[in-house]
């Protein structure tokens, strides 16, 4: 690091936080803004479900429920918009991957995932990426239920990459043996994204 700090690196070891938490170009914000594509969808639970499909031996529909019933996990993570915001310390709480996993039992060929949310959004990861320890399909935040402009009643949690690829108000998992761009990934962020390799945009 160099001699002189930045002012957002200041401002971080101000309030006795790692500078080298904040990958490059971003800066903290404490409030938690809210980013997507169109509006707000409403929910009824009686009538929503959630799906794993694709490469699975055993494709499964749970109503709320059902997946309310799953064993949970809480995690807490660091999120970075690819608008270069970031915020430290949100925890989440819901079922990771591998309790989904040993329900549907992914085929050798599920190599990569597509998330589907409501309104068509879709984003795309390696599958990898939700076996990550601190990748989640989350329904609670910071202690509450998620607030319907953050995803209630579900949102993927993928803390390993900019934040758009976390999709809310999530409705399905499909596995796929190739890659498939998701929403934004076709309007030219990158597929990748690694805040970390600053990986915004493909062009
Ligand atoms: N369904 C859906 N999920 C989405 C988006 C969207 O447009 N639609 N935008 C993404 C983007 S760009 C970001 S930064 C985060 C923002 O989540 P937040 O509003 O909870 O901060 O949601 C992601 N998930
Ligand atoms: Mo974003």
């Amino acid at each position: 690091m160099s001699l002189f700090r930045s002012k957002v690196e200041q401002k971080l070891v101000d309030k006795g936080l790692d500078p080298a938490r904040l990958p490059p170009g971003q800066y903290l914000t404490e409030k938690w803004p809210v980013l997507h594509a169109g509006t707000v969808p409403r929910t009824d639970l009686a009538t929503w479900d959630f799906k794993v499909f694709g490469e699975v031996e055993e494709p499964i529909t749970l109503d709320y429920d059902e997946l309310r019933a799953l064993p949970q996990t809480e995690i807490t993570t660091d999120i970075h918009c690819v608008t270069r915001w970031s915020r430290f310390d949100t925890s989440f709480k819901g079922v990771h991957w591998r309790e989904l996993a040993k329900l549907v039992r992914p085929k050798q060929s599920a190599h990569f995932v597509l998330a589907h949310a409501e309104q068509g959004f879709t984003a795309n990861v390696p599958l990898e990426a939700l076996e990550d320890d601190n990748a989640l399909v989350a329904w609670e935040a910071d202690g509450e239920p998620l607030e319907p402009e953050h995803g209630w009643p579900l949102r993927l949690v993928v803390p390993s990459r900019y934040f758009w690829k976390s999709a809310k108000w999530l409705r399905a998992i499909e596995l796929l043996p190739a890659d498939q761009p998701g929403f934004w990934e076709r309007y030219g962020y990158h597929n990748d994204a690694d805040y970390w390799k600053e990986e915004r945009y493909e062009f």
